[in-house]
């Protein structure tokens, strides 16, 4: 470490840099495109993502901390108040804030709700009208023009996480608007979640790829066993519903359903872990998980710190 230190440029810049948004805006899309390496799930339904989620990017230049946070929205559940908290925890040691908007549902995604989010507590404000691949290109001038009267950011950019579209671009004035100071975390670190917690998102995701409608948002997944066996990690997951009724969509026909998120869980979680992987998952009821804090802890959305 302290070689790291004698090695990093005087000009050396760190610091955390939140991405703020309406849900489905491409929050996590964009995460994972400026880390470089895929840590968020991703689908197409908005309230994805529900921690916040670290990504280190280090550099000969800088050390950059991006944070994912779920998307900004009122609270209907006490999970959604626990997703809120999150995105407050977030702010408060950020340096900067990146707003993401959506420039294919520019309504929606900068509404006023939004835009004062955005303004919170005088953070620095880089803001990235993203999915510009969806619309026009005049449609991008007026939106960035709608933008900038509004909210004058420090920077907007015209990006699209899908494409790669003013990605460079948007990293290096990400890096610029970081204070000067030395790495936080060692250069060989990406993430500070342990890996049970990317394991339970991963089949998350495939529950939200392949159910339909409201049954995603009622399910939790956790880890209960991960061995690195040879030649297989063996990996032990319940898959947790507030209802007898979900239990009985998740394992479908015969099982045909929990045996294809397990398919395609499993595919994403070998490649993650670089390791093949014996998934065995299970269905399990916590009535109404979504409003007690002590089920809310135990599935680890209560008390998750930010960073
Ligand atoms: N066409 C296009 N689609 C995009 C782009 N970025 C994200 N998407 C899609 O938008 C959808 C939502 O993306 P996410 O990254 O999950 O959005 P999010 O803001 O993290 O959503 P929450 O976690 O629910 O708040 C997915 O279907 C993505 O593939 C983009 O630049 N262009
Ligand atoms: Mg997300």
């Amino acid at each position: 470490m302290a070689d790291d230190l004698l090695s990093q440029p005087a000009d050396h810049r760190s610091g955390h840099i939140v991405i703020v948004g309406k849900p489905n805006a491409g929050k996590s899309t964009l995460f994972n495109v400026l880390v470089g390496e895929r840590l968020a799930i991703i689908s197409p339904k908005p309230q994805t993502t529900r921690n916040n989620i670290l990504g280190i990017l280090t550099t000969s230049r800088s050390q950059m901390l991006f944070l994912d946070t779920p998307g900004l929205l009122d609270p209907r559940y006490r999970l959604h108040e626990l997703m809120h908290h999150q995105i407050q925890a977030g702010l408060k040691s950020a340096d900067v804030l990146l707003g993401i908007v959506d420039a294919s549902d520019f309504k929606r995604t900068f509404d006023e709700d939004t835009q004062k989010a955005f303004q919170k507590s005088g953070i620095p404000l880089i803001l990235a009208l993203n999915k510009t691949d969806l619309v026009t290109p005049d449609e991008v001038k007026h939106y960035k023009t709608v933008v900038e009267q509004s909210l004058n950011p420090q920077t907007i950019l015209a990006v699209s996480a899908i494409e790669g579209t003013q990605i460079p671009e948007l990293l290096t004035t990400l890096e610029q608007a970081l204070p000067l100071g030395p790495q936080f975390y060692p250069e060989d670190m990406l993430a500070d979640q342990p890996e049970r917690f990317f394991v339970a998102e991963l089949i998350r995701e495939a529950i939200f790829t392949q159910l339909r409608q409201e049954v995603p948002y009622a399910i939790a997944v956790k880890v209960e066993e991960f061995r690195e066996n040879r030649p297989k990690t063996y990996i032990f997951a319940n898959i947790i519903v507030e209802k007898n009724s979900q239990k009985g969509i998740v394992i479908g026909k015969g099982g045909k359903m929990l045996k294809n998120i397990g398919k395609n869980a499993r595919k994403n979680i070998e490649e993650f872990l670089e390791s093949p992987v014996y998934l065995d998952l299970h269905v399990k009821v916590y009535e109404n998980w979504r409003k007690k804090d002590a089920l809310l802890q135990n599935l680890g959305y209560l008390a998750s710190k930010p960073y």
